[in-house]
């Protein structure tokens, strides 16, 4: 049977569900190829001269890896020019970038966290590109967009999608109507539908945390996991599984493949941060994919996808994937709450 290419699978939805603008297949059209030139960069490793630290830190105050900057870069150009936006944001600058004048201007804004899990690229596990498409604003029209037009709520999302660069370089997407997997095929360099309307198993048996941070968790993690960890003979009645691969995309990922639940909850070490990952470029994308496979995302007491952002680079408590999982999760920090 001949698999669909990702260009066969977008002119469809656009044809059947007239719900996909052309200005957004174009967008992840493009967005798709630069993925590819990024996994190849990422895929030469030492070869390439690209692995290893630069000098410099970004907005986030975490040492910049040269592939950081190789993948923002990448992104930055491949976009730009297309005419599909009006602005980009990326968790590697600290302000908006504006389309150059010398380009036409699109209605859409662009997003991304260009290559998540920078600790791991020097150890050669898997990494990816996050990315997360919002509509500018009406009143955008005819003024130059503003970092306040991004800050839209996760509801609001048009598209949202990661690569993941592993064994196999994977493309996960949704556009509004369930979630599609496509696997590069590296030899044609394109990207092939392998997988349609993905559906994330209402139970699980594998949670995901850092346990190393354990001492610092509020007592609603503890009571969750303490229960993961009786297993059998505690509460929950069936022994339980622990991944962490500290690449949000690499979990994530097992998660739509197999189920499972992801939890980067706030702790006691910056008290002050409500947790550490990323509201506008890793939670939300990833909340709407797992949303869309029929899975659940909370910060621990509101579904992240209602969370109404204050600012370009907050930050945001995470619990997501099997939906049994993340309620009974979010029913402790509820009850915790009072
Ligand atoms: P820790 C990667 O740096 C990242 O932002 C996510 O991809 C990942 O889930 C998390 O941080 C890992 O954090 O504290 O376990 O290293």
């Amino acid at each position: 049977m001949k698999r669909k290419t990702l260009t066969q699978f977008l002119i469809e939805q656009q044809r059947d569900k007239a719900a996909l603008p052309s200005e957004v297949r174009l967008l992840i059209e493009i967005v798709a190829r630069a993925c590819k030139a990024i996994g190849h960069a990422v895929g030469k490793g030492a070869l390439g001269g690209v692995l290893g630290s630069l000098e410099s830190e970004n907005v986030q105050g975490e040492v910049q890896k040269k592939l950081d900057v190789l993948s923002n870069e990448i992104l930055l150009e491949a976009n730009e020019w297309g005419g599909h936006l009006a602005a980009m944001a990326s968790e590697e600058m600290e302000t908006i970038h504006l389309i150059p004048n010398r380009y036409p201007k699109g209605e859409y804004l662009l997003l991304f966290d260009p290559l998540d899990g920078s600790s791991n690229i020097d150890v050669n596990v898997s990494i990816g590109t996050i990315f997360s498409v919002l509509r500018a604003p009406d009143e955008a029209a005819g003024r130059e967009v503003t970092e306040q037009d991004f800050l839209q709520a996760g509801s609001k999302q048009v598209a949202a999608g990661y690569a993941v660069y592993g064994p196999q370089t994977m493309l996960v997407l949704t556009v509004g109507s369930g979630v599609h997997s496509f696997t590069l095929d590296r030899e044609l360099g394109s990207w092939v539908l392998t997988q349609s309307d993905i559906q994330i198993p209402a139970d699980t048996k594998e949670f995901a945390i850092n346990m190393s941070n354990m001492r610092h968790w509020a007592p609603p993690v503890k009571q969750y996991v303490d229960e993961c960890l009786a297993g059998k003979t505690g509460p929950r009645g069936k022994d339980f599984n622990m991944r962490w691969v500290a690449s949000m995309v690499a979990d994530v990922h097992r998660i739509l493949s197999r189920g499972g639940v992801f939890l980067y909850p706030w702790d006691a070490r910056e008290p002050g941060k409500p947790g550490k990952l990323r509201l506008m470029y890793e939670a939300n994308p990833m909340s709407m994919l797992v949303e869309q496979a029929g899975g659940a995302a909370t910060n621990g007491t509101q579904r992240i996808l209602d969370i109404q952002p204050s600012a370009l680079h907050e930050r945001v408590s995470v619990i997501l994937g099997s939906k049994t999982e993340v309620d009974l999760a979010t029913k402790y920090h509820l009850e915790a709450k009072g």
